[in-house]
């Protein structure tokens, strides 16, 4: 089924099942559906990605099992790394961590419906061994949250992060599809900008919007993808308020759930995946073809690294 609908006269908005890549918006947010019948995200500074793109970011997080590097309480407490880094932040109990673990294959970081269970940086790395002996091509940040459950002293350990680390490459601001930015995320984002801390967004818990009445279908896809778009039509002007304080948010929102498998695939995952790819630098490079052995292992295991991770804060 192909659904194709005009909002405003402007707006086109590609649903769902469509197989038609749509490269460049030429308004403002267009449902991106390159990636077949799971992804619905917004790209319209950038390109969406290709079903190639999207296979060869699944390769890349799949290839290898995920590896705790550490974890830090304190930046002057990060260690020396070469690979390039990308970090999750966002409020408490938004999702950061179940992301994480679904785009690493792996429950590897610990999640909670208890807001401010991540205590520590921890860093995570992705793709296998790299050609000079580290265990991963990239590595991916898990944050502690800021709002209700969190601790005051995460913001400046954060910031001196974001604006120290020389390997950093983006900020990832996850935010609730249900409850939409809040103060303390413009706050956030209006300190990106001030310090141009490369940053974009990525739309949480949408399942909560597509699916409000329960089990993913096409049809509940194609009734609620006009409050999807409503919702990033609304955030757009936000994070993109105009370039008076520094460099805004990437042109592209990632919707996103960890928790809906639809058509067999994690809404938005592979997605993120690409973005994650694009933003270090790594989507351009071929990746292996998978193992068999290798994609079992990664999936079958399920560590209690996370837990690891607290008792080296403590340690
Ligand atoms: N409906 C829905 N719930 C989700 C999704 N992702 C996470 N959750 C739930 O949201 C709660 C918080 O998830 P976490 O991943 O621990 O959130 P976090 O942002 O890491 O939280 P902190 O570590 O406390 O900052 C858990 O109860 C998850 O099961 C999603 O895509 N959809
Ligand atoms: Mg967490």
């Amino acid at each position: 089924m192909s659904v194709s609908t005009v909002c405003r006269g402007e707006i086109r908005v590609q649903l769902l099942l469509r197989k038609t890549t749509i490269r460049h918006a030429s308004t403002i947010p267009i449902a991106e559906t390159s990636a077949g019948p799971t992804s619905l995200s917004y790209y319209w500074d950038t390109a969406a990605p290709t079903p190639i793109q999207l296979k060869r970011a699944e390769r890349f997080f799949r290839i290898a099992p995920p590896k705790l590097l550490y974890s830090a309480g304190k930046f002057r407490t990060v260690k020396f790394d070469k690979i390039p880094e990308v970090a999750f932040l966002g409020r408490s109990n938004v999702g950061k961590s179940s992301l994480l673990n679904a785009l690493l294959g792996q429950n590897i970081c610990r999640v909670s419906s208890k807001p401010g269970r991540t205590q520590s940086m921890n860093f995570f790395a992705a793709g296998g061994e790299d050609s000079f002996g580290s265990p991963g091509k990239l590595a991916v940040l898990d944050m502690p949250g800021y709002g209700k459950g969190s601790r005051e002293e995460w913001g400046p350990e954060i910031m001196k992060y974001l604006t120290g680390r020389r390997q950093f490459k983006r900020a990832f601001l996850l935010v609730d599809a249900l409850h939409g930015l809040k103060s303390s995320d413009e706050e956030l984002l209006s300190l990106f900008r001030q310090n141009s801390i490369s940053h974009q967004i990525i739309l949480s818990k949408v399942d909560r919007i597509l699916f409000p009445e329960g089990r993913p279908s096409a049809a509940l896809v194609e009734r609620h993808s006009p409050d999807l778009q409503r919702i990033c039509d609304e955030l757009k002007t936000k994070i993109q308020p105009g370039k008076r304080d520094g460099p805004e948010a990437l042109g592209e929102i990632v919707t996103c759930s960890s928790e809906t498998v639809f058509k067999g695939k994690k809404l938005g995952v592979n997605n993120v995946r690409w973005a994650i790819l694009a933003a270090t630098g790594l989507g351009d490079q071929k990746v292996k073809r998978l193992s068999a052995s290798l994609l079992n292992q990664s999936f079958e295991r399920t560590t209690d690294r996370s837990h690891d991770a607290e008792h080296l804060q403590k340690a």
